[in-house]
């Protein structure tokens, strides 16, 4: 699906993605929960606003304990009308994908221990996405230790925080499988993923790497992107400040993302 992000375009939201993180070296994502129990979609669609004008990359719709695909659609009608930064469906399960979106991270919980985290939802959705001409991206999620909520319901194995090469191992796999991201993380409003987890991972890998969970100051975004992050996801510190500050706390943590983004050149192709 052609996309239109700030005049220019691109032919799809992963070339979109690819093209940023090569120009500029590492993007930022802001993660909302289409869950009606956090926030309206009206609301959920001042925070994707606020979040635009800070300088964000895209918007994630995602959460471990969306139910209700209404909510999901609703939320990002609304937020349509707001931003024009590609918005992502980060799925916690099938009731969170919509054909609303621009893409869909179509990912694999490889940690797992439950099949149904692995392959099982995504082979139910499969045909769902196809018909629809969803854009899906294929992506390696690894949950690390503590994992919170997305690690409890995933039935997650979760990766030691003192073992930085079993996490680089799965995702080398995941790599060598043909996913084209991989996603690390250690759960929602938690603990963030030791950066050493991330560099090794780093070094080995030649797809992007998101990472996100936990992240609160400029301090905390500059380790992951330093460590080799390409995209660093925040969802809670958004949730919690964006409207009361109408994003002048996010902006410069977007900012020092982009500054350290900068000493952090890419070269990735396309898959
Ligand atoms: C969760 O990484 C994201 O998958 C965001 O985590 O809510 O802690 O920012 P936070």
């Amino acid at each position: 699906m052609v996309i239109l992000v700030k005049n220019e375009k691109y032919k799809t939201t992963y070339e979109y993605l690819i093209e940023k993180i090569n120009k500029e070296g590492a993007l930022h994502f802001c993660l909302i929960d289409p869950d009606p129990l956090r926030q309206s979609p009206k609301r959920a669609a001042k925070m994707a606003y606020c979040a635009e004008e800070s300088g964000t990359d895209g918007i994630l719709i995602g959460g471990s304990t969306v139910f209700d695909q209404v909510y999901v659609e609703k939320t990002i009608d609304e937020i349509k009308k707001k931003v024009e930064v590609p918005i992502i469906i980060f799925p916690g399960g099938i009731a969170n994908v919509s054909q609303k979106a621009d893409a869909v991270f179509f990912m694999s919980l490889l940690n797992s221990e439950d099949p149904y985290f692995i392959i099982g939802q995504q082979a139910l959705g499969s045909y769902m996405i196809k018909s629809a001409g969803i854009e899906y991206i294929s992506m390696g999620y690894l949950i690390i230790e503590p994992g919170a909520s997305a690690g409890w319901i995933g039935n997650a194995r979760l990766l030691p925080r003192n073992k930085p090469k079993l996490t680089a191992a799965y995702s080398l796999a995941a790599e060598m499988f043909g996913f084209q991201m991989i996603y690390l993380e250690a759960g929602s409003g938690g603990d963030a993923i030791p950066p050493e987890h991330i560099s090794l991972c780093s070094q080995i890998l030649s797809i992007p790497i998101i990472a996100g969970g936990g992240i609160e100051t400029k301090e905390d975004a500059r380790e992951l992107v330093n460590a080799g992050a390409d995209i660093v996801v925040m969802g809670t510190f958004i949730e919690k400040n964006i409207l009361k500050d109408n994003g002048s706390t996010l902006a410069p943590i977007i900012n020092e993302i982009k500054e350290t983004g900068k000493y952090n050149k890419k070269n990735y192709k396309k898959k």
